[in-house]
């Protein structure tokens, strides 16, 4: 795999999140609700961000590490509470300063800075009135917005509003495994257009500060996960139809088509906030750029319930001890990305351009004598990007790819056990080991580009 088997613009980076990595008790951080799903017993250990990566701190030998690993982009977010500890109203300084700060250290590095707005760690001030249940969050995002576009637009590459709605909406309010740790459809149901309000609010934010032709280009991150039936009994099929529909189609249509898929919509329309299909001409403006997350497939099979969602019972999808899973038990599954690249650009909209802004895998790595051999990482990294060249070949206008994730971090309900950095984090000594797969990156992308490091 060389560097030159990409168009020549292409754009490779890492990528994190804010509660992954910077600390919420550094600096001052106002709560979020995480940190009370945390407390409440959603995660394992009720590990949470309260000191993470301790990046707040340690953010410019962070900056070292990427830049050391030559890569041209970063894409990290902006946690709401350091900005506005309340959610609305009062702006904190010093937490847009620390943002305003970290760009500067991109730019001085050579990086790219790309910035995600909203990356699941929502002030427990609007937790506490609804979260995303209830549509003020939306309109308070979109004041946000304005508020980061203003300060940092002048120097950012790209903005995406959202990251992963259906992590926000579905995973969250019906499926119960993010916070706010909810299982029940109503709530679900207004989650699912909430946020894609909040998406369409935050654009209009953007654009007025920012305007449509502004250099920082403007857009969204979906989650994208490859569905199959379990078998070709007609209940499977269905089951995986709806899956697919709740969390492929029910984003990207709304998006791109500024309409709901009607298989699911007719389950979520009785749920969802009266008037909403007013929403959906700001929810479909168009986007600048398309972030793409991928991860993995699953197998479903019909629950046996006859209701709505039908399935999600997954089957393993792997056989028990084969090389092609990763410590999350998730299957690798390499053709899926090169698969939702061309559903994108094909079913969607053919000239949006797209960029893979997450792809990496858990691993349970250890440092030995200063090293940590995570190879099927690498392997990962090898059989993905392939995926990705050959839909540039084909016509994909697919710009970038960021790996993920620089660090080892909190993986929300997993804790710290599972592992997903090129850089391996010791989480109570904070010491940093690049791993193999960090090498790997520095010797395909050609290593530093700047002769100050
Ligand atoms: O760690 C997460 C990230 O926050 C969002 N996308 C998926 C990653 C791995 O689960």
């Amino acid at each position: 795999m060389k560097r030159n088997a990409f168009p020549p613009n292409f754009v490779f980076g890492t990528a994190t999140s804010s509660y992954q990595i910077e600390g919420t008790q550094l600096g001052n951080c106002g709560p979020n609700h995480w940190d009370s799903f945390a407390a409440s017993g959603g995660t394992a250990n009720r590990e949470d961000g309260a000191i993470a990566c301790a990046h707040y701190n340690l953010w410019e030998a962070d900056l070292d590490l990427i830049a050391q690993g030559g890569f041209d982009a970063y894409r990290f977010s902006t946690a709401w509470g350091r900005v506005q500890p309340e959610g609305t109203g009062r702006i904190q300084e010093s937490g847009l300063a620390f943002y305003d700060t970290l760009v500067d250290g991109l730019l001085e590095r050579e990086i790219e800075p790309h910035l995600t707005l909203y990356h699941w760690d929502l002030p427990q001030a609007l937790a506490d009135k609804g979260g995303w249940t209830n549509q003020d969050t939306a309109k308070h995002f979109g004041d946000f917005a304005g508020i980061i576009a203003d300060r940092l637009g002048d120097r950012l590459k790209s903005i995406a509003t959202i990251n992963e709605p259906w992590c926000v909406a579905w995973l969250s309010h019906f499926l119960g495994r993010h916070a706010p740790g909810l299982t029940d459809l109503p709530s679900a149901a207004k989650a699912m257009h909430n946020i894609l309000l909040a998406h369409g609010l935050g654009m209009n934010a953007l654009r007025d500060q920012l305007g449509s032709d502004h250099p920082c280009q403007q857009g969204i991150v979906l989650n994208m996960e490859v569905s199959v039936p379990a078998s070709d009994d007609p209940k499977d099929i269905k089951a995986a139809a709806m899956q697919d529909g709740i969390y492929n189609r029910w984003f990207a249509d709304a998006i791109f088509k500024g309409q709901y898929p009607q298989d699911i919509l007719a389950y979520l329309e009785p749920h969802m906030p009266s008037g909403w299909s007013n929403d959906m001409s700001m929810i479909s403006q168009k986007i600048d750029w398309l972030g793409l997350n991928y991860y993995t497939r699953s197998i479903i099979k019909d629950d046996g319930t006859n209701k709505f969602p039908y399935g999600e019972a997954i089957v393993p999808d792997y056989d028990p001890g084969s090389a092609d899973r990763t410590s999350l038990n998730w299957k690798i599954y390499p053709a899926g990305l090169s698969y939702f690249l061309h559903r994108i650009h094909e079913e969607y909209e053919a000239d949006v351009p797209i960029v893979v802004s997450e792809n990496g895998m858990a691993s349970f790595d250890v440092v030995d004598d200063d090293q940590v051999a995570d190879k099927q990482r690498v392997g990962f990294f090898e059989d993905h990007l392939n995926e990705v060249a050959k839909a540039a070949a084909n016509g994909v206008p697919v710009q970038g790819y960021f790996a993920w994730s620089l660090l080892d971090n909190f993986e929300w309900a997993f804790g710290y056990d599972q592992r997903f950095g090129i850089v391996h984090v010791d989480f109570e000594t904070q010491q940093r080991t690049p791993k193999a797969s960090w090498y790997w990156w520095k010797s395909f992308l050609g290593g530093p580009k700047t002769s100050a490091l």
